[in-house]
């Protein structure tokens, strides 16, 4: 690899970046995130705070990020505002002290907030490549987020090269950029596996303003055991496909499936993989998590369209020595592509994600516990759900040792509202809302998905307003909750 930009040592990289300035970094989840230049930055915020001086940056990324990014920025406080995603539990506590402003957004909008200056100037662009050439085309590494966006906008881009991936990388992306507004013409997927784009960036030599070499890997978790409850789950999901197959509701063929990042996601996609009446199937996803490469060695999985390849380790080496099986069954695209709404539309993909809490009505939080402390953001997770053609949510019953009901009279932030919702799953039953009134969501949800130490709380709650198109009762909707956070427990609520 030969190319005649400056070398820079991390802490030389982060010597260039200023207070206040605006960055964005290449990742999406823990893949592809830049980790030796952000460590640096950290470091470097330190260094400036013990010196007395000020020194936070704004951090867009694709989505979350591993712990060198998020985690070593927020332990420094090197950070003013964050957006669109996170998952470090430092930058998480940082945002709910309110030390970091964390703009909450639709993954697929991100590309286009950049580009029309939502976030004013964005002054570095830090991407992970695999390869850099002369004439500055970078192969990008396990994700692809919005680094596209964010080199076009950025004023001065460097480049982390991370020799953990391989070269052969190249050819494994399509990057493609809608054109700007008004004159924006259609996005010409019309099947999961098309490409349309480019296989690598091209970034103007003069933009680069150094190259850093890295050999860190992606700090992406293992998952934890499939659990009774997450079991349950996944073979309440995949039964309910099956059988929407077999009522003809779902074509014999199958859809594409996007599914969600977390255990529960890993064993609804486990469960899909081993039931008979499910046939083999697409992913257009924005992840692609450990199960889902188990299943296309299996063959169940035919394709996958991705953001990101998140896995752990030992399965990123699996995949690195097998690349030619999984470049013809894998495609990284943006964020701005792979959750478009048009194409989501088009595809007619069965969205699978999971909620923090469901109210009766089919309402899902998906981001803030108890209404105001933030857990992750929406991600993608509105995307897929607006546009899907079936989109489901997942989420055990209880949680915290049967302290907390996940379905509500209503929930206490909304996320995905009653009309885009149309499945809930809980390792109770389902609930198919799909052509129902509040009433009748109302009772399916109460019956089918509640634990049974909550159902006879839910059933009068709905009971006590009789009248009105949605039985909802203001005085009652957040007895639960209000009864947690006074005595630590939600069971024996009163409800009316
Ligand atoms: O707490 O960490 O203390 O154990 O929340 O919950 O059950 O482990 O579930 O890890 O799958 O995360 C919605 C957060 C679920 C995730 C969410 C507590 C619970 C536990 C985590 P502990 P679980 P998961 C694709 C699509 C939004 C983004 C999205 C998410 C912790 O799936 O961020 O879908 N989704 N993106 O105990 C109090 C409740 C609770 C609760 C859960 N009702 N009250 N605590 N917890 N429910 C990916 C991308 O977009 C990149």
């Amino acid at each position: 690899m030969s190319f005649p930009f400056p070398r820079l040592t991390p802490d030389e990289a982060a010597a260039l970046l200023k207070d206040r300035d605006m960055v964005g970094f290449s990742s999406f989840t823990a893949a592809g995130a830049p980790k030796a230049v952000s460590k640096a930055i950290a470091a470097r915020a330190r260094d400036e705070h013990q010196a007395g001086r000020p020194f936070k940056i704004g951090v867009i990324t694709g989505a979350s990020t591993g712990k060198s990014l998020d985690g070593e920025l927020a332990r420094a406080e090197a950070v003013y505002l964050r957006t669109p995603f996170q998952s470090d539990p430092d930058m998480r506590r940082a945002i709910n002290d309110g030390q970091v402003e964390f703009v909450d957004m639709h993954l697929s909008n991100v590309a286009q907030a950049v580009r029309t200056g939502v976030f004013g100037k964005i002054n570095w662009a830090i991407i992970e490549a695999c390869d850099l050439g002369a004439d500055g085309s970078v192969t990008l590494t396990s994700s692809v987020g919005v680094s596209p966006t964010l080199v076009n906008c950025a004023e001065r881009v460097i480049i982390e090269i991370n020799r953990t991936h391989p070269v052969e990388l190249r050819g494994i992306h399509d990057l493609y950029e809608p054109g700007d507004l008004p004159h924006r013409q259609p996005v010409p997927i019309l099947r999961a596996s098309d490409r349309i784009g480019q296989p690598v960036l091209r970034i103007a030599p003069g933009k680069i303003a150094g190259v850093v070499e890295s050999r860190l890997d992606d700090e992406v978790s293992p998952f934890s055991e499939v659990t009774d409850v997450t079991r349950r789950i996944g073979a309440n999901v995949a039964e309910f496909l099956a059988a929407e197959r077999r009522s003809g509701r779902l074509p014999a063929e199958f859809l594409p499936v996007q599914s969600g990042v977390g255990d529960v996601a890993n064993a609804v996609l486990g469960a899909m993989g081993e039931h008979p009446d499910i046939p083999t199937f697409e992913m257009y996803s924005e992840v692609l998590q450990d199960s889902v490469f188990a299943l296309m060695r299996t063959g169940k999985v035919r394709f996958g369209s991705s953001v990101a390849i998140t896995a752990t380790k030992a399965q990123q080496m699996e995949i690195y020595a097998n690349l030619d099986f999984y470049r013809r069954r894998i495609v990284l695209r943006p964020q701005e592509v792979t959750n478009h709404p048009e194409v989501i539309r088009r595809l007619g993909v069965i969205s699978i994600n999971t909620a923090i809490e469901c109210d009766v009505f089919g309402n899902v939080n998906s981001t803030h516990v108890f209404g105001r402390s933030l857990m992750n953001g929406i991600g993608g997770s509105g995307d897929f759900t607006r546009n899907a053609a079936l989109s489901i949510f997942t989420c055990p019953s209880i949680q915290k040792e049967g302290k907390i009901s996940t379905i509500v009279p209503l929930v206490s932030h909304v996320d995905h509202n009653e009309h885009s919702v149309n499945v809930i799953v809980t390792e109770q039953g389902v609930a198919d809302l799909r052509g129902k009134s509040p009433h009748e969501r109302a009772r399916l949800v109460t019956e089918k998905c509640a634990h049974p130490a909550f159902r006879d709380t839910l059933r009068r709650y709905c009971e006590a307003s009789k009248n009105g198109h949605t039985p909802q009762t203001l005085a009652h909707a957040f007895a639960l909750h209000e009864q947690f956070l006074r005595t630590g427990d939600m069971r024996g609520a009163v409800v009316g």
